[in-house]
C-alpha cells in the first residue's frame, strides 16, 4: 500500500512537471503574427482537381491557421485579416495600409516575426515596397500559393509552414523582407513571378538567399542592396504615393499610351523597353517631350533578366533620363513611387536605383 501511494504521488508530480515543461516550452515559442490579404493561398475551388479554376480570397485567416495545427509547434500564432482581395486588384492605398500595419506590429516587443499571406500576382511588388519602407530587422515574410488549399497537391500549407518557420527564426533577422515559395527563400527585391501555372513559379535572377526544409533554414548568400533598417525611406512618414505608370516597347509601338499617361498627371514614366531598355526611334522624341514637361523618364526593360546599362542604348545623361538597373518595370515603378516621396532630382534618383 505504501509504495503504491508513493508511486501514485510520484506519477502525479511527474505529470505536473511535464505539463509545466510543455507550457514553458509553449510560452518560449516566438510570437508570429499572420496578416492575411487574400489571394490563392486563401482560395477555394469546386473540386480537388481544380488547381487553376477557383475563387481567390475566400478563406479567412483563422481558418488558414486552424488548417495547419503544425504551426503551434513553431510559434505562438495570431492572425489579422487586413484585406480579402485577389492581389491583381490591390491599390496603392492598400499598400500603404498594409505597410503601416506591418510597421506598427514590428515595433511591438511581443511580436518576433510577421507573415503576410498574399496573392501571387503582385506579391513581388508588395514585398519590394515593404523592404524599402519598413524599418525593422525582425523577419517579415510574404507568402502565397499557386494552388488553392482545396486542390490536389496544394502548395499553400507547406509555403505557409515555411513562412512561419522563417519568421520565427533568429537567423532570418536583418535580411530584409523575404518571400518563401516552393521551399526557397527569396528577397522581396529580387523575386518575381515568372510562371503563371506552376508551383515553382517564383524566381530571383541572382538566385534565392537559401532554402527552408522541414522547418530548418539553409542560407547560401546575403542581400547587398539597401533594405529595411538601412533604407532612407520610412512608411511611418509616407501617406501618399505619387502616380507612376508603365508603358511598354514592342514592334510597331505608337505614342498613344505614353501620350495618354503623360496627360494623366503622372510624376514618372517607366519605359519597359525592348532588349537593353531600347526605345523605338519614333518614341525617343516623345519621351524627350515627356521629360521636358517635368515628368521623370526611367528606362527599364521588358526582358526578364539582365540590367539596363546607362548611356548604352540611349544617351541618358544628355536626355536627363534614369535607368532602372536590374529592376523589371513593375519593380522600378515601386521604387520610383517611394523615391519620389523624397526627391525628383534625376542624379539622386539614379543613385537610389543603383543602391536599392
Ligand atoms: N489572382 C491571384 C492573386 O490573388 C491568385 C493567386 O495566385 O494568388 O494574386
Amino acid at each position: 500500500m505504501y509504495f503504491a501511494t508513493r508511486i501514485r504521488a510520484f506519477a502525479g508530480a511527474a505529470a505536473l512537471l511535464a505539463a509545466s515543461a510543455i507550457a514553458q516550452a509553449q510560452t518560449a515559442l516566438p510570437n508570429v503574427v499572420i496578416l492575411a490579404t487574400g489571394g490563392t493561398i486563401a482560395g477555394a475551388g469546386a473540386s480537388a482537381v481544380n488547381s487553376a479554376t477557383y475563387s481567390a480570397a475566400k478563406v479567412p485567416v483563422d481558418k488558414l491557421i486552424a488548417g495547419l495545427p503544425e504551426l503551434s509547434k513553431v510559434a505562438s500564432i495570431r492572425g489579422e485579416q487586413v484585406f480579402q482581395i485577389a492581389s491583381e486588384s490591390l491599390t496603392n492605398d492598400n499598400l500603404l495600409v498594409l505597410a503601416k500595419r506591418v510597421s506598427a506590429l514590428a515595433k511591438q516587443p511581443d511580436v518576433d516575426g510577421i507573415v503576410i499571406t498574399h496573392g501571387t500576382d503582385t506579391l513581388e511588388e508588395t514585398a519590394y515596397f515593404l523592404t524599402l519602407t519598413v524599418h525593422t530587422s525582425k523577419p517579415i515574410i510574404v507568402v502565397g500559393s499557386m494552388r488553392p488549399g482545396t486542390a490536389l497537391s496544394a502548395d499553400g500549407a507547406l509555403n505557409l509552414f515555411d513562412a512561419v518557420n522563417v519568421a520565427a527564426s533568429k537567423d532570418a533577422a536583418g535580411k530584409g523582407v523575404l518571400v518563401t515559395m516552393n521551399d526557397e527563400i527569396h528577397t522581396g527585391r529580387d523575386v518575381s513571378k515568372t510562371v503563371n501555372i506552376k508551383t515553382e513559379a517564383f524566381k530571383s535572377q541572382w538566385g534565392p538567399l537559401g532554402m527552408v526544409v522541414e522547418g530548418r533554414n539553409y542560407w547560401f548568400r546575403a542581400p547587398v542592396k539597401r533594405h529595411t533598417m538601412q533604407s532612407e525611406f520610412d512608411i511611418d512618414t509616407i501617406n501618399a504615393l505619387p502616380p507612376v505608370e508603365i508603358a511598354y516597347g514592342y514592334e510597331g509601338v505608337p505614342a498613344t499610351a505614353i501620350d495618354a499617361l503623360a496627360k494623366s498627371g503622372i510624376k514618372a514614366l517607366i519605359h519597359g523597353g525592348t532588349g537593353n531598355g531600347s526605345v523605338a526611334d519614333r518614341i525617343v522624341p516623345v519621351l524627350q517631350k515627356v521629360r521636358g514637361d517635368g515628368i521623370l523618364v526611367i528606362r527599364s526593360s521588358r526582358v526578364p533578366d539582365g540590367f539596363v546599362i546607362r548611356n548604352a542604348e540611349q544617351p541618358d545623361d544628355k536626355y536627363d533620363w534614369v535607368v532602372a538597373h536590374d529592376l523589371r518595370p513593375q519593380k522600378a515603378r515601386i521604387l520610383a513611387m517611394v523615391a519620389l516621396t523624397k526627391t525628383s532630382d534625376t542624379k539622386e534618383l539614379q543613385r537610389i536605383f543603383w543602391e536599392y
